[in-house]
């Protein structure tokens, strides 16, 4: 069975397969969770990712993890809250898809950050049930993926996800 951790913490500096970040559509990088992943792997993201012609809201590409204690970066595009009316349904689907690359690259740990709760405006109250409740259903099918970590930034956040988690049993 699939174990999920909840930690407060930095998404770069996670010793999993993959971490998960949370980009935007050009995969060229930008601020937030973004940015310190670009830091942290170094150039050769980058340039890894200009070869990927961007990637559409709700998918999601990967690349090698560079210089991250992680093998390999998963970039997801979740939707714009105010931007997208189909938010809900995107935002599940960045999270499948992620998932989906995970098992087709043979990861089983992976670690994903609150995806679009940040510069993208999702209410954590919203998103939280999304991710874990899309992750849980994804795994339940899934058991070769041994180990998914949520990763939070606040306080808040963390009791969020906690509430998912709480209701998932
Ligand atoms: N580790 C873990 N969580 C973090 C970190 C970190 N280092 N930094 C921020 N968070 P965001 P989005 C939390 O804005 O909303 C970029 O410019 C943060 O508190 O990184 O999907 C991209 O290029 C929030 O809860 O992602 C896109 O243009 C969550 O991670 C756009 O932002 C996500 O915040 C994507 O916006």
């Amino acid at each position: 069975m699939t174990r999920f951790e909840l930690v407060r913490g930095n998404i770069v500096e996670q010793d999993v397969d993959a971490i998960v970040n949370a980009a935007n559509s050009s995969l060229l990088g930008g601020g937030g969770v973004d940015g310190a992943i670009h830091e942290a792997a170094g150039p050769e993201l980058l340039a890894a990712c200009e070869l990927l012609d961007g990637c559409e809201t709700g998918a999601a590409k990967i690349t090698p993890g560079f210089q991250l204690k992680a093998r390999y970066v998963i970039h997801a595009v979740g939707p714009g809250y105010y931007s997208e009316p189909r938010h809900a349904e995107l935002l599940a689907s960045a999270y499948r898809r992620s998932l989906e690359l995970a098992t087709a690259h043979g990861i089983t740990s992976i670690a994903f950050p609150a995806i679009s709760t940040g510069i993208y405006g999702y209410p954590l109250d919203e998103a939280a049930p999304i991710a874990v409740g899309t992750v849980s259903a994804y795994v339940r099918e899934h058991p070769a993926i041994e180990l998914v970590r949520f990763v939070v930034w606040s306080a808040d956040a963390e009791q969020r996800y906690q509430d998912a988690l709480n209701n998932l049993h």
